[in-house]
C-alpha cells in the first residue's frame, strides 16, 4: 500500500497512468438526465455568485448541451484556450499520479456520475464535480498556469513529505476558494460551485469565517472534508494566486515545521477579516443536524 492507501498499481483495465476511456456512448439517458438536472440547478444559481472566469469558461465549453459532456469534444476548445485536457479516471488516483497529471496539464475527471438519490452529496468526485466544478476555470490562462504550478509543487512536496500542507492550499483555493471583486465576493472553488447548498452558504451565511488569502495562513489551517467549510479564504485576483506559487516553498515548509496549526474556526492575529463568522452552523452539528 502506498502512502495514500492505494494498492500498488492501477486496477485491471486501468492504464498505468490510471486513465481509462470515457466511453461516452455508454452513458444511459438516466445518467445524462442527472447531469442536466444538476447543470440546470447550478446554471440558475451561479450568475452573481460564480466569478466571471468560471461563467466565461462554462459558456466557452458549452457544457449544457445534451447531458454529460464528451471529453473529446470539450478538449478541442479547452486545449486551444490553455493547453489543458480532461482525462477520464475511475475515481481518486494516487497523489503522485494526480500531481503528475496536473503538472502536464491533464485534469483527471471521474468517468462516473452520481445516482439520482445522491444529487446533493457524494464521497468521491464524479464527472459533475470534476467537469462542471473544475474544468471551466481551466479555460482561464492564469488559473490554468496556477493548476500546472500546483501539480509541479505537489510532486516536490511529496518528495519532502510535506503533502498535508499543500493539500490545504488545494482545498482552500481550487476546491473552496473565494475571489474579491468590485461587485463583492465571488466563487471560484470547484467544491462550492458544484454544490447548490454550498454555493449559497459560502457567500451568504453568517456562520463561516471569510479571511484574506495568505499562503502560510492557509497551510496552517485544517479543513473539513465532510461538511461546509468553517473558513473560506479570499484572493484579491487570480494573478495573486499564481504569484503565491512563485515563492520559495522550501523556506516556507521549514518555517511551517515549527508552527502549530491554526484552529479551523479561529480568526488569527494579522488576518484580513471579511467575515468574523458565528460558527452557528458547525456548532449546531452541521450536515448531521
Ligand atoms: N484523484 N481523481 C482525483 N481527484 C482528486 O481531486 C484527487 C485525487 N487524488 C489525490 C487528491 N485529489 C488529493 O490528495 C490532492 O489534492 C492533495
Ligand atoms: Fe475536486
Amino acid at each position: 500500500m502506498s502512502a495514500d492507501g492505494f494498492k500498488s498499481g492501477p486496477p485491471p483495465g486501468v492504464r498505468a497512468d490510471w486513465t481509462i476511456d470515457q466511453q461516452w456512448s455508454r452513458y444511459t439517458p438516466d445518467e445524462h438526465q442527472v447531469w442536466m438536472t444538476l447543470y440546470e440547478r447550478q446554471a440558475k444559481l451561479l450568475p452573481g455568485r460564480a466569478c466571471d472566469a468560471f461563467l466565461k469558461g462554462l459558456d466557452a465549453l458549452d457544457l449544457h448541451r445534451g447531458g454529460i459532456p464528451d471529453f473529446v469534444r470539450i478538449n478541442e476548445e479547452l486545449f486551444r484556450l490553455t493547453g489543458w485536457r480532461v482525462v477520464a479516471v475511475p475515481g481518486l488516483v494516487p497523489d503522485e499520479v494526480f500531481f503528475d497529471h496536473l503538472a502536464n496539464r491533464r485534469f483527471p475527471a471521474g468517468q462516473f456520475i452520481r445516482k439520482p438519490d445522491e444529487l446533493d452529496y457524494l464521497e468521491e468526485p464524479d464527472v459533475f464535480h470534476d467537469v462542471f466544478g473544475h474544468v471551466p476555470m481551466l479555460t482561464d490562462p492564469t488559473f490554468g498556469d496556477y493548476m500546472a504550478a500546483y501539480g509541479r509543487g505537489g510532486l516536490r512536496a511529496l518528495g519532502r513529505g510535506q503533502l498535508h500542507n499543500l493539500a490545504r492550499l488545494y482545498w482552500y483555493t481550487v476546491e473552496f476558494g473565494l475571489l474579491e471583486t468590485a461587485q463583492g465576493l465571488r466563487i471560484y472553488g470547484a467544491g462550492i460551485v458544484s454544490s447548490r447548498a454550498e454555493s449559497i452558504f459560502a457567500l451568504d451565511d453568517p456562520s463561516p469565517n471569510r479571511i484574506g488569502f495568505d499562503l502560510e495562513r492557509v497551510m496552517r489551517t485544517p479543513y473539513r472534508i465532510d461538511d461546509f467549510q468553517q473558513a473560506y479564504f479570499v484572493i484579491p485576483s487570480l494573478q495573486a494566486l499564481l504569484d503565491a506559487t512563485l515563492q520559495d516553498f522550501g523556506a516556507l515548509y521549514d518555517r511551517l515545521e515549527g508552527l502549530p496549526d491554526i484552529p479551523i474556526d479561529a480568526v488569527a492575529p494579522g488576518d484580513k477579516v471579511f467575515t468574523h463568522g458565528t460558527q452557528a452552523y458547525a456548532k449546531a452539528g452541521g450536515r448531521a443536524a
